[in-house]
């Protein structure tokens, strides 16, 4: 696998790469075992200077310096663990929120409130350093967004992660039980059964690994006997609400805005446990989750538990669910080995797309239900368009006029087709016109999600489409090469591309916001803080050798010119930041100590540590705050 360089790579003919994606692909296709046609990343020649598009960043609006966007857009970091915050349509950069990550800007995972949110062992160091977020949501309601949460998974440790919208900061980990490859998660839009509940109080959260349960060293050997968990998840307390055992394993995950259905794609209803075991069925499945159903089977005690967990479980295998007027699931068959899943924004059907399949399944929500209800005979019968729509399909957006977009990963492109002319011609109607239009992506795109796409006020501005190669789009910085999130203008008939924007790697999923529906606030309340500093406080307080040290700062001084502490102390400092002023923040770092964070403007957060060094150490604001910034230190003096 090797990348080019424009450095090394003699110019050629822009459609040659495509082509030869698109052969080797048809190849992949054909046979189990070849997966050459998957990776996308083989070596090949440079499209040259022809594959630019002359016309690029000219047909979108140009944010001028002074101006703001009109969107937000929240999108996942992959294995960087954070979840990031731009604005649209300029493409800058706005915030890096760390989640599962550590980061040393803010101190998040070196703050005791920020180690306490990720989880600590008895030493107090960490659970976890690394994450990896993928799927990145609003909290709804009235089915649309409402500003509270955002909520992201990590795939690597299986945690769900809730992040405040007003300060755009996480305040909630959750550790799901028996759950390995945690991939799709979707907030609900409202509830079940209870009408008033007209916004999310849970949260879906798929599972794409299958493992023995429990994972205790029982049934290493035989992988037939292992399975996966579907979580839901409490939005407001993050407690794991029950999980319900599946046939097969879950990727992608959605929610109809009913609040009646959760769905999840399965590519592997093989249960293989090496790659040709996971492509040998000719089908895959969307699976659907009756939630009314699954909460009364739990409250009808029908559910165990699994090993060490108390999460009541119930069987949603299909065994256990073949008779549709009792089934808590319901398994609709699909193209092979699918991926995404999306609901259209008029809430009428779910689209799954068939990476090993040319097409995308078109499942219609009120058939689902029907079969629940006994009016439907099979779950195949709920499927009611499967369009062709070219190689590696992927996820699907949707523009709220009747259309969708769905990423080809293998082609590079994204693909505009009509779920209404869908429908008509898997009826048999020969004239419709599904396909639209379609629009080359530069390169390998993964996810596209488009303007407030997955709410019911979808306005079909703006799409984005993250690809996973830039190959030729930017400078080259080295081996690794940065990725393209390029932004398309689909309010016309035919898709434009705006505009490139760079990477660092991995996004996979996010959302665009309009900006009036973000509510943010800049300032915090003291009184938040129940560790909050005040005059009366701050100072210095020994008990043996725990020692509180309670600091203030005002720009440009901390409050203590001086402390004074001895060896072997337990040291636990204590900072809030007075200065009220919006950005007014400031740092606090102590040389060798390995201590960095900062406070925002009426923020209080602490740090523990050993004060296992004799010897003077300045602290020092680390954060920009003041004309006399650079004045602003303390002297910590360790006595031996
Ligand atoms: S997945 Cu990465 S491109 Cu985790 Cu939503 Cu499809
Ligand atoms: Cu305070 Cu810089
Ligand atoms: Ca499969």
């Amino acid at each position: 696998m090797k990348k080019n360089s424009p450095a090394t790579s003699s110019p050629s003919l822009a459609g040659s790469r495509r082509d030869f994606l698109g052969k080797s692909a048809l190849a992949g296709l054909a046979t189990a075992g070849a997966t050459i046609g998957l990776t996308g990343c083989k070596e090949e020649a440079a499209p040259g200077k022809a594959a630019v598009p002359a016309k690029a960043a000219d047909t979108g609006e140009h944010i001028k310096p002074g101006q703001l966007d009109t969107y937000y857009a929240f999108i996942s970091a992959g294995h960087g663990g954070e979840v990031r915050v731009l604005g649209l349509p300029s493409g800058r950069t706005l915030k890096r929120i760390p989640v599962f990550n550590t980061d040393c800007m803010v101190g998040w995972g070196i703050t005791n409130e920020s180690k306490a949110i990720i989880g600590t062992k008895p030493d107090g160091s960490l659970q976890y350093t690394t994450g990896d977020t993928h799927h990145v949501h609003g909290s709804y309601k009235d089915g649309t967004y409402d500003s509270r949460w955002l909520f992201v998974n990590d795939k690597i440790n299986a945690r769900l992660a809730r992040i405040r919208m007003d300060t755009m900061e996480c305040d909630k980990i959750t550790s799901l039980p028996n759950v390995m490859g945690f991939h799709g998660i979707f907030p609900d839009k409202r509830d079940p059964v209870d009408a008033a509940i007209n916004y999310t109080t849970r949260v879906f959260c798929g599972t794409e690994f299958h493992m023995p349960l429990p994972n205790d060293g029982r049934d290493l050997d035989d992988p037939t006997k292992w399975g996966c968990l579907f979580t839901c998840v409490d939005a407001a307390s993050m407690e794991v609400r029950w999980q319900c055992r599946i046939d097969g394993n879950m990727e992608l995950v959605a929610s109809s805005y009913d609040g009646k259905l959760a769905a999840a794609t399965q590519y592997n209803t093989e249960g293989g446990a090496d790659l040709a075991g996971m492509m040998s069925a000719e089908r895959d499945a969307c699976v659907f989750f009756n939630v009314a159903r699954i909460e009364q089977a739990i409250k009808d005690g029908k559910a165990t538990t699994i090993g060490s967990s108390k999460v009541p479980v119930v069987d949603g295998r299909k065994a256990a669910n073949d008779n549709p007027a009792t089934a808590l699931t319901c398994y609709v068959p699909v193209g092979k080995n699918p991926h995404g899943v999306n609901a259209s924004p008029d809430g009428k059907y779910f689209v799954c797309a068939g990476k090993l399949s040319p097409t995308a399944t078109v499942i219609e929500v009120n058939k689902v239900l029907g079969w629940f209800g006994g009016d439907v005979k099979l779950p195949r019968d709920c499927v009611v368009a499967e369009p062709e729509l070219g190689l590696g399909p992927l996820h699907t957006a949707f523009d709220g006029k009747g259309n969708a977009f769905t990423s080809l990963f293998l082609d590079s492109a994204v693909v505009k087709w009509n779920v209404d002319a869908s429908i008509a011609q898997f009826k048999g109607d020969k004239a419709a016109k599904v396909v639209l239009d379609r629009i080359d992506v530069h390169y390998q795109p993964g996810h596209g999600y488009a303007s407030m796409g997955e709410t019911k006020e979808a306005d079909g501005k703006y799409f984005n489409s993250g690809n996973k190669f830039s190959k030729d789009r930017f400078l080259p910085v080295g081996p690794l090469h940065c990725e393209t999130e390029q932004l398309i203008d689909i309010s016309g008939a035919k898709m434009s591309l705006m505009a490139d924007h760079t990477a660092y790697p991995e996004p996979h999923d996010g959302i665009i916001v309009r900006r009036d529906v973000v509510k943010t606030r800049q300032i915090h309340t003291m009184t938040d803080f129940p560790n909050a500093v005040t005059p009366e406080t701050a100072g210095i307080e020994r008990k043996g050798n725990k020692v509180q040290v309670r600091l203030m700062s005002q720009a440009p001084a901390f409050s203590m010119p001086v402390i004074k502490i001895k060896v072997g102390d337990e040291v636990t400092l204590t900072l809030t930041n007075y200065d009220k002023v919006e950005d007014l923040t400031h740092g606090c770092a102590i040389p060798t100590y390995n201590i960095n964070f900062i406070v925002n403007p009426q923020e209080t957060k602490s740090v523990t540590f050993k004060a296992d060094r004799a010897g003077a150490y300045w602290i020092y604001c680390t954060h920009f705050c003041h004309a006399l910034h650079l004045e602003m230190r303390s002297r910590l003096l360790v006595e031996a």
